[in-house]
């Protein structure tokens, strides 16, 4: 606003003494519009419940209404830059309210990050149930046709709020489903294992795995030794350590992983028979990882990529699906299915064994539209359970069943958090709850205890018929008291070792050089041997090979190593995959104009295909001219390769052209002009060497000889017709990577 328009504005408003000091013009509106309309976010979830019902208030949700700006009692403000002065250059006077708000507010903007699962991206949805679960659960949303809106957060464990999105770590997977019968949380992981059997040594763990306290480092790493020696003294957690080091521990999106209940549920039908169950979530873009050196680059080259994946896949209509799919088992009275405790959430059941049948699908269409009060609000809770779902005794489940509540307390400053829109249920409520800390209702009535006869003795108790939530009345184990774990948990290695065996040799390669490196991380020679004591059951070569990268001895594994086949679906590898959402970095010097109309034909084919091309140029600005010109989204100075899934060269750079415009020479430059820009050399290096895919037409071959790239290298496509490469990229795409390019020494799966 110019100070002349303001000094207008102000003579209009009556205010006296305004100083009018001639200042640049910016071309910022100066008179109010009318009143916009409330933003998406201000309107919170729904609040009409699919079964017509208002759930709350729309209207007192909504902030920043009307054209002018406020103090929280709603005065209109004249000034928001200077505080109120005895004078120009005299003191702040302390009757300034509005300096006071505004400073106050601030200084409390910040709530405690959770103390696990600080960082994460979310996303709204919808889940639609396909009815094929109608013969072991009366839940209603599982129903066929029936649609219930979700929120879905995905974190990582370790890290602080700010910290990277594609550190080596487990991923958290929560589904808030607002049912029409009450919400029910399915608070899961990308792993289908847990570190421990019982939740009380939930603190140990995190307090091993989180920075170490003395000088709080590293940040979101399980790369040093209160970690590994922790899960060297507590072998129960070999098995999920091992799923973290091997692919699954470096996902390459939140779209690409799965997800997993980990517990043991219980399911009641409406003839109350009840079965157990595994809950499982199933990408339909499949499971896809980075490489370990990729996750390192684009940690510190963008360390938001995750959350920016999922919000441009969305935003661009590449809305992520996954199934939700339950494993059943019979409801015996020992919980065991083929040998397999399943109150032990250190164990899967292979897919062979127990196959997952598919019981609706997941979509997510919508960003959040503010951070804060919908992904830092939510709050997540294993006991938010509707009718047809019930729990097992999984002593680790029953922590959490604790645990969740109780935080939000801390968190969220008080027993009311469930008042906030983001995590209002879409079911009436009628509880007899009341006041406590950011307490926004105003509940009527003057009996809030039943019976009583004040209040016409409302509310009153629903049975079965009306959609109670009835605990199931499963027999409970008679003993003594005691503080010990069933013999059955005791095994904690034939797991691992079955997951090891079912892996290629590929990714046994990556897992080999993740211990490497974590255990390299670790300062104390003790805590290496132990880890290596435990890698000995599971595997001896795996065991030899992370001690000869160690420099340590390897321990002999036993004679006797668990018996256990192997389980296929737990690999990765060998399938083709859907590429939507892929992004394809199309480079071009813009020079040749046949050159770019290749790229536009190729960036028409993928913009109709549903995936994300991406023009890198040497500088920005556009590219050709008229209706034609192509917009460069990336520069050489910008663009790094972890941001693509696959790299087309188009006639870039031409040969014997000068160097790039965007390529000043510097002191010490000992590239000539003519040779590639060391940039794209770069870029094509990386991608090679991270198993990406590559096409290059009319002229690329000098970028891809000064990134040692051998003429005949599997998965590089050279052709002079852009949509020939184009096809041959997609089907090297659908593997994901171009797994042929990755030494491999150690023996196949
Ligand atoms: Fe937990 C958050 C998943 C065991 C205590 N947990 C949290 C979140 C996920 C999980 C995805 C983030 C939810 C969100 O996005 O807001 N946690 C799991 C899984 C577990 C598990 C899959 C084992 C199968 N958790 C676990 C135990 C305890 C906790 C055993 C405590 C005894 N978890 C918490 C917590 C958190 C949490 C402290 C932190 C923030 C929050 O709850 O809301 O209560």
């Amino acid at each position: 606003m110019s100070h002349s328009s303001q000094s207008a504005t102000d003579a209009a408003h009556g205010i006296p003494g305004r100083p009018s000091v001639e200042a640049p013009a910016l071309d910022e509106p100066t008179e109010p519009r009318g009143p916009l309309p409330p933003k998406t976010d201000q309107s919170g979830p729904a609040t009409v419940t699919p079964t017509g019902q208002d759930s709350g208030t729309a209207a007192e949700r909504v902030a920043q209404g009307g054209p002018y700006l406020t103090t929280a009692q709603g005065n209109r403000l004249y000034d928001t830059d200077h505080s109120l002065k005895a004078g120009p250059r005299g003191p702040i006077l302390l009757q300034d309210h509005h300096l006071r708000e505004k400073i106050t507010h601030f200084d409390h903007e910040r709530i405690p990050e959770r103390v696990v699962h600080a960082r994460g991206a979310a996303a709204h949805g919808y889940f639609k149930g396909y009815g094929t679960a109608g013969n072991i659960t009366k839940a209603a949303f599982l129903a066929k046709d029936v649609t219930t809106p979700v929120f879905v957060r995905f974190s990582t464990v370790l890290g602080s709020r700010g910290s990277a999105d594609t550190v080596r770590d487990t991923r958290g997977f929560a589904t808030k489903f607002y049912t029409s019968e009450g919400t029910f949380d399915l608070v899961g992981n990308n792993i289908p294992v847990f570190f421990i059997q019982d939740a009380i040594k939930f603190p140990d763990i995190i307090h091993a795995g989180k920075p170490h306290p003395d000088r709080e480092i590293p940040q979101a790493q399980s790369a040093h030794d209160t970690f590994w020696d922790f899960v060297s003294l507590h072998t129960e957690a070999t098995h999920h350590t091992l799923w973290n080091m091997s692919d699954r521990g470096i996902p390459r999106s939140y779209r690409m992983m799965e997800g997993f209940g980990i517990h043991t549920f219980r399911l009641v039908n409406d003839r109350d028979e009840t079965t157990l169950v595994k809950f499982h979530w199933k990408p339909k873009l499949g499971i896809h990882s980075q490489v370990w050196e990729e996750a390192q680059l684009a940690g510190g080259v963008d360390p938001d990529f995750h959350r920016r994946d999922l919000a441009d896949a969305i935003e661009a209509g590449a809305y992520p699906q996954w199934e939700l799919g339950v494993q059943i088992f019979p409801d015996t009275e020992e919980q065991m299915f083929e040998g397999i405790d399943l109150l032990d959430s250190t164990n899967i059941v292979p897919e062979e064994l127990a196959p997952v049948h598919p019981i609706g699908l997941l979509t997510l269409n919508a960003n959040p539209s503010n951070y804060f009060a919908e992904t830092e609000q939510v709050a997540f809770h294993p006991g938010h359970l509707v009718p047809g779902i019930d729990i097992t005794d999984d002593p680790l489940l029953a922590g959490r069943l604790f645990s969740y509540l109780d935080t939000q307390i801390s968190r969220l400053g008080g027993p009311n958090f469930a008042q906030l829109p983001i995590n209002r249920t879409h079911a009436p409520v009628n509880d007899m709850l009341r006041d406590g800390m950011h307490q926004t209702a105003v509940h009527q009535g003057v009996a809030p205890y039943r019976p009583n006869s004040l209040d016409g003795g409302c509310p009153f108790l629903a049975g079965a018929a009306e959609g109670a939530y009835i605990e199931v009345p499963v027999e409970v184990p008679a003993g003594r008291k005691v503080r010990q774990a069933p013999e059955t948990f005791a095994d904690h290695f034939s797991q691992p070792r079955r997951f090891w065996l079912s892996m290629s040799a590929v990714e046994r390669e990556h897992i080999i050089a993740a211990y490497t490196f974590e255990l390299g991380k670790c300062y104390e020679q003790a805590i290496k041997e132990r880890n290596l004591l435990s890698l000995a059951r599971i595997d001896p070569e795996l065991c030899r090979r992370v001690a000869a990268g160690l420099g340590l001895p390897a321990p002999q594994s036993p004679d006797d190593l668990p018996a256990v086949s192997a389980s296929p679906a737990l690999s990765q590898l060998g399938k083709t995959w859907p590429l939507d959402g892929r992004v394809i970095g199309i480079v071009t010097d813009g020079a040749d104009p046949a050159a770019l109309d290749g790229v536009r034909a190729v960036r028409h084919t993928l913009l109709t295909s549903g995936l994300l091309p991406l023009v890198i140029a040497p500088a920005g600005g556009t590219l050709g001219s008229g209706e034609d010109a192509l917009t460069v989204q990336r520069t050489f100075a910008t663009a790094r390769s972890v941001e693509f899934d696959a790299i087309l060269l188009a006639g870039v750079p031409a040969p014997g052209a000068d160097a790039f415009p965007a390529r000043d020479a510097k002191a010490g430059d000992t590239t000539a002009p003519g040779d590639p820009d060391p940039r794209v050399v770069l870029l094509v290096s990386e991608a090679y060497r991270h198993g990406k895919a590559i096409g290059a037409w009319g002229g690329a071959d000098p970028v891809l000889d000064a990134a040692g790239i051998p003429a005949a290298a599997p998965g590089v496509v050279r052709t002079g017709d852009p949509a020939a490469v184009w096809d041959d990229i997609a089907r090297l795409l659908g593997r994901h990577r171009v797994w042929e390019r990755f030494e491999v020494s150690v023996s196949d799966g």
